[in-house]
């Protein structure tokens, strides 16, 4: 089981993980660390207070969710580390917890593209 969740998402649901652990599950936990709300920040206020949340230690979650974690927490930051974590996931004994950190205001050309053209329609352009 493999599961992508972003930083703000994971903030309202991450209680789950206790849960995961309780029943020894072992899924790959891809956590998108771009410090916020991302795609909010594309369609709107990209630096407004709304969109920042607090930022969280989230290698150490599991620790704290459950007294008897089995997990393994990496925060990776280039290929090299994602790859090596990716490596070490295959195993597949224990949960494991990748923290991605992503740059802030990285988008997909995509949604800039539709972001752009909301912008423009809505200021009247
Ligand atoms: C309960 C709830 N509150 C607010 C929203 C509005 N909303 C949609 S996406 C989003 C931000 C998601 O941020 P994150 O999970 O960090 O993903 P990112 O865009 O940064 O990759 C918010 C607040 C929502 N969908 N559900
Ligand atoms: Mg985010």
């Amino acid at each position: 089981m493999v599961l992508v969740v972003g930083d703000g998402a994971a903030q309202l649901t991450i209680q789950e993980l206790g849960s995961m652990l309780r029943d020894g599950q072992r899924p790959l936990i891809l956590l998108l660390n771009n410090e916020g709300y991302t795609v909010e920040r594309a369609i709107h206020g990209p630096e407004q207070r709304y969109n920042e949340i607090s930022l969280w230690n989230w290698t150490q979650l599991p620790q704290a969710l459950n007294l008897d974690s089995r997990a393994e927490c990496w925060k990776v930051s280039n290929v090299a580390q994602l790859n090596d974590a990716l490596a070490r996931a295959a195993r597949r004994d224990r949960l494991m917890l990748l923290e991605v950190m992503l740059p802030k205001m990285d988008i997909p050309p995509l949604l800039k593209a539709v972001t752009d053209a909301l912008e423009a329609r809505n200021s009247g352009r």
